[in-house]
Order: structure tokens, then sequence, then C-alpha cells
């Protein structure tokens, strides 16, 4: 009986030691977070790998309550929730944040990254981070970055084999200066719109087309009402996992840690569960009928010369330092 009672007391203990988030300064927290994908899609699915492991890391005390397809609001609408304080998290393209921090265009750079384990380094690394930290200034914390992915466009009129053919087409951008130029640029009559409009405005042929990954078309079923999908990888994009200054700052450092801890977690799970995704995605694209065309490395030659003022831009309202720190980081992580 008495060795018994002591591994009882012995095993509760080493429960207990397994238990941290019990003895952490942990408050029991809902925690609104907000994406504008689809739930079954690879952003919905990130979403509920951080919500687990912020509950697990937590002993049952964070509960992130997960809100997708832009029910509380576009990207830009819950950016401004976050900055007042009226929700707690979102994860979005960092696209829709140059308003906001004008650094976040560095990463709408036109053919920047050849692939996304360039943009994993120069993201998680020294100059991704210190674009991410310029949030902090607008009322904004960065926690990582997730994979959106290289962008392709779509559209319901004809195939795109060239700069040429996009004049005529009416597409629509993200709301942002730079994807503006760029497809004005083309030729194109580019519109801003929310993400959370596209699939009507693409139904009701209010705009002709749009771009955006693989996984995306798929997951936000642009098949339905796009015929053709024109491969040309012209910009890597990322999303960014963001919390509310306003509320990150009453969190104690466990709380901070616990939500820092799963940003991680979830970051990888997204990155290997979105390249996995997107072959497929490809495939699945064609077989519901779309159209695909490979933009020859000719023709992407060309569209590159046409859209490179755009780069001065960038670099103008980035500035030279973060620029160059990019170009240099590439040639390095280029070297090995
Ligand atoms: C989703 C958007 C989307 C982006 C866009 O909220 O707007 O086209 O690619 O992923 O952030």
């Amino acid at each position: 009986m008495k060795l018994k009672a002591l591994f009882l007391a012995a095993t509760l203990a080493a429960g207990a030691m397994a238990l941290p988030a019990q003895a952490a300064d942990i408050q029991t927290r809902l925690i609104r977070f907000g994406y504008g994908l689809n739930q079954d899609s690879n952003q919905g699915r990130a979403v509920q790998v951080f919500a687990d492991e912020v509950a697990k890391l937590s002993g049952g005390k964070m509960k992130i309550r997960a809100v997708g397809a832009a029910a509380l609001g576009s990207d830009v609408q819950m950016q401004q929730a976050l900055i007042g304080g009226a929700q707690e998290m979102m994860v979005g393209s960092t696209a829709t944040l140059v308003g906001i921090t004008q650094e976040m265009a560095l990463w709408d750079t036109p053919f920047l990254f050849n692939s996304g384990e360039e943009a994993d380094k120069v993201l998680d690394g020294k100059t991704g981070q210190a674009v991410m930290h310029k949030l902090e200034d607008k009322g904004l914390v960065g926690l990582v970055y997730w994979e959106n992915g290289f962008r392709n466009l779509t559209n319901s009129q004809k195939p795109v084999n060239g700069p040429e053919d996009f004049s005529g087409l009416k597409l629509r951008v993200m709301q942002n200066n730079v994807f503006l130029e760029t497809f004005q640029r083309l030729g194109a009559n580019a519109v801003p719109l929310p993400f959370s409009e596209l699939f009507t405005a693409l139904e009701t042929k209010t705009v002709d087309g749009q771009e955006n990954p693989y996984n995306t078309i798929l997951s936000s079923k642009f098949y339905e009402v796009q015929k053709y999908l024109s491969i040309t990888n012209h910009v890597y994009s990322p999303w960014i996992v963001t919390a509310s200054k306003k509320w990150w700052d009453g969190l104690s450092a466990d709380e901070r840690d616990v939500l820092l801890k799963a940003a991680v977690v979830s970051r990888d799970y997204e990155r290997k569960d979105t390249r996995e995704e997107a072959d497929k995605a490809l495939a699945q694209l064609k077989a519901d009928g779309m159209q695909i065309n490979t933009v020859s490395p000719e023709a992407v030659q060309k569209m590159r010369d046409t859209i490179a003022p755009v780069n001065a831009q960038i670099e103008k309202s980035v500035g030279s330092d973060l620029w160059n720190a990019v170009q240099d980081e590439l040639k390095e992580i280029r070297k090995s």
C-alpha cells in the first residue's frame, strides 16, 4: 500500500512537471483570430494547427477562436481592428499591410525570390525580421511569415502568353500601389479590390481576372469562374501572422511565449503543407477544366523588362538600406 502511494505521488509529480503551463503566468483568454480564405485551405489548416498548439502549450487556458472566409472582415479591415484593439490576431497578405508599413513593399518586388526556400531564409533572417518589427510603430506585432506562394494569373478571356496579352484585361489586384503599378505597366486595367469581394467580382465579370497561388485558385473555387490559368510566377507572396499591439502589451511573458512558440510550429507546418499542395492543386485545376499555359522564359524576361521601373519605386519606399540588404542576402544564399 505504502509503495503504491509513493508510486502515485511520484507519478503525480512527474505529471505536474510535464505540464509547465499550470505553473506559468497564464490567464484564461479567448483570442479572436481572423483569416481570409476558407477553412478548407492551406491557410485554414495552419490556423487550426496554431490553435491546437496554443491550447496544448497553455494547458487549455488560451483558446483561439478561428474565424475564416473574411467573416471578421477583409485583411485591411482586420488590420484596423487589431490596431484599435477590437480583435486580437489575424493572418493575411503582407501586401495588404503596405499602406500601414511601407517597408512591407519589399516583398512585392516582382521576381524577387526564385524558390520558397530562398524566401524562408530571407523572411526568417535579418531583413525579414527587421521589416516585421517595423509594424510595432503602427500598433501591430508580427509573429511569423507563412507561405502564400508564387502568384499566377487567371482570367476568363484568353491565355496570356506574354506582356502583349495583358492589354484589354481588367484585373483585380491587391490593395497595394506596387501591384497596381506593376499591372498597369503590363498594360492591364488594374482594379484594387479586397480578396473577400473577389469571387463575386469574377463571377459577375466586374473583372476578367486575378492572380494568386494555385492553392488559393483551388480552395477559393476560382476555377468555377475562370477559364485560363497562365503560369507566370511573377511574385512570391508571404502571409504574416500578426497580433494587436494594444492587446499584446497586456500579456504576460509566458503568454507571449506560448503564442510565439505556437506560431513557429504553425509556420513550419504551413510551409510544408502549402508546398505539397501546390503541385497537386495545379493538376486538380486542370482536371476541373482550366486551360493552362506556361509563359515562356523569353516572355517572362519581357515582362521583367516592362515592369523593371517598379523596382526603383519599391527601393524608394523601403529605403536603399533594406533594398540592398535583401539583394546581398540573396547573393549569399545563391552562392551556397
Ligand atoms: C486573403 C488574402 C489573399 C491574397 C489576396 O485574405 O488578397 O489576393 O493573396 O491570400 O490575403
